[in-house]
Order: C-alpha cells, then sequence, then structure tokens
C-alpha cells in the first residue's frame, strides 16, 4: 500500500504514520492560540518530530463547529512563515489543512507536500487541479455542510453508506482532474456533521472507507465525541482515549492518524504494528 506526495512515496502496508496537528489559529478548539506566533508553530512543529511526528498538518482556519470562516489571504498570512521556517530546519513532510485552492497552491510552492481538504472537493472547484499541477499527496475527508453549520441538524438514512459513497465520487472528482489514484488517501472525518451515534457507527465501518483500495486516515483527536462519552469538558484531557483510538484504528486498517499528543499516539501505533506483524 503506496501513497505518493509531490516528492516521495510512503510505503504504509506495515508501517503507519502519525499526523502531528499543528494549527496557527487563535480559535481551535483544542490549541487555538498556543502557535499563533510563527516561531512558536514552528517550535511546536520540531518538538513534534522529535516526538515520532511522521507528517506535521498546518491548519490557518479553524473547523471547529461554529468557527468563522477565514479569508484566504489571513489564512496564508498564518501559515506561510510557519512552512518555511519548517522547511529551513527540518526535512518532515508538510500537510496544508485548507479547503481553499489560492490558500493550497502557494503553500505548495513553498514546500508543503500533501493537500488536507476536509470539504473532499466540495467547497473549491479548482482544488483537485492544484493537486493534480503540483502533484500533492491529497487527503479527502467527508464533510457534512461547513464547519459553521454542520452540526446544528445532522442527519442521515444510512451514514456509512452515505459517507462512502460521497468519498467514491470524490475519487472519480479527483481523477477526473487529473490526480493519480496512488495520491489520494479517504478519511470518513468524524465529528464533521455528524452525532455521536453516526461517529460511533463510522468507526465500527472503518474498512469501509478505504476506497478503491487507498488508505485511510482517521482524526479523532481529543474530539468532543469523546468528552460525551467521558464527561469530560477539557479536550487536553482527552488524550488517553484518542491513544487507545490510535491502536485500534490501526488493528482495523487505518494507516495515518491526525493526533495532538504525537508521543503518545506513535507508542501506541508501533505497538499495535508490532503485534500485527507482517499482517
Ligand atoms: N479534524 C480537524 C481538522 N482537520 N483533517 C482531517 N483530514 N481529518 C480530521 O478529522 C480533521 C482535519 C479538527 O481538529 P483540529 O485541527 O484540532 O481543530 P480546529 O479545526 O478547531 O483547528
Amino acid at each position: 500500500m503506496l501513497w505518493r506526495t509531490s516528492t516521495r512515496t510512503f510505503d504504509l502496508t506495515r508501517r503507519g504514520l502519525i499526523m502531528g496537528v499543528l494549527n496557527v489559529t487563535p480559535d481551535s478548539f483544542s490549541d487555538g492560540g498556543r502557535y499563533f506566533d510563527p516561531a512558536d508553530a514552528v517550535a511546536r512543529g520540531l518538538e513534534m518530530v522529535r516526538e515520532g511526528a511522521d507528517i506535521l498538518d498546518i491548519g490557518g482556519e479553524s473547523t471547529r463547529p461554529g468557527a468563522v470562516p477565514v479569508e484566504a489571504e489571513e489564512e496564508l498570512r498564518r501559515i506561510l512563515p510557519v512552512i518555511s521556517g519548517l522547511k529551513q530546519v527540518c526535512d518532515v513532510p508538510l500537510s496544508i489543512d485548507t479547503m481553499k485552492s489560492r490558500v493550497a497552491a502557494p503553500a505548495m510552492a513553498a514546500g508543503a507536500e500533501i493537500i488536507n481538504d476536509i470539504s473532499g472537493l466540495m467547497h473549491d472547484p479548482d482544488m483537485a487541479r492544484v493537486a493534480a499541477e503540483t502533484g500533492a499527496g491529497l487527503v479527502l475527508m467527508h464533510m457534512r455542510g461547513t464547519p459553521r453549520t454542520m452540526q446544528q441538524h445532522p442527519a442521515y438514512q444510512d451514514v456509512t453508506a452515505e459517507v462512502r459513497e460521497r468519498l467514491e465520487a470524490a475519487y472519480h472528482q479527483a481523477l477526473a482532474a487529473g490526480v493519480l489514484p496512488e495520491g489520494l488517501v479517504f478519511d470518513p472525518g468524524i465529528g464533521f456533521g455528524k452525532t455521536l451515534e453516526h461517529n460511533l457507527e463510522l468507526l465500527r465501518a472503518l474498512p469501509v472507507f478505504q476506497v478503491q483500495g487507498r488508505p485511510v486516515l482517521l482524526g479523532v483527536s481529543r474530539k468532543s465525541f469523546l468528552g460525551r462519552i467521558l464527561g469530560n469538558t477539557d479536550p487536553a484531557a482527552r488524550d488517553a482515549p484518542t491513544t487507545a483510538l490510535t491502536a485500534w484504528a490501526r488493528q482495523q486498517g487505518a494507516r495515518i492518524l491526525r493526533v495532538h499528543a504525537v508521543k503518545e499516539n506513535a507508542q501506541a501505533l508501533r505497538m499495535m504494528e508490532a503485534i500485527l506483524g507482517d499482517t
């Protein structure tokens, strides 16, 4: 199982990847404001690399439920200094978490190699073209609606089938624009236009989201559904259940885990892979 980005190819057959979350925003739900200064963001990025991150996912717009959208210029102002800062000090693959091609294109030019589009090509018709032209690895996530409204009344007849269907359509959309299948990764989008029950059902069905045999990325880190089950309101207190889900998701076939607490999750991933061996 290979995943191609613009500059390298990951072999995911036996080794999954930890994607460290680096939010350069004032309002992200867990780390908002902590790394708003580019120097702090670069330092945090380096720390995550030391802790075992295989990829850093840099975001300049919060997508938490109710978040107010940010203009492309502002998103770029936040993320470009962090991309160039990290490029100067390490060779870790960088991913840009954006729904806008006007952000993705300059980010790729500055040295990012993966585009993480949480709208799964629904937000910006030009995104697939930018991914094709730059050769970016492309993460296609399922989201219903927009971050601002997505949690108002999420409703599905069959959440698993509908999420799978939409990701399948995104696969064909990407290929039609010239993206190579080896560049694609799929994500059911936990918490994006879903109730607690929807999230649990999607997790139960995780292998279903290996659209056309492509790898699955999962982002559950510190999310509110964990707090709803465990009765806690502090995102930073949700690293233990996140780590448990990392091991479980890897066992269910997920290959890329998007997390805040890199060290613990990398350890859980390596332990699970030791058990899985060559299977
Ligand atoms: N979740 C968040 C953001 N980007 N990308 C993918 N592919 N999958 C996810 O589950 C995912 C994502 C939300 O988490 P976070 O970045 O921590 O918060 P915020 O959106 O408030 O910045």
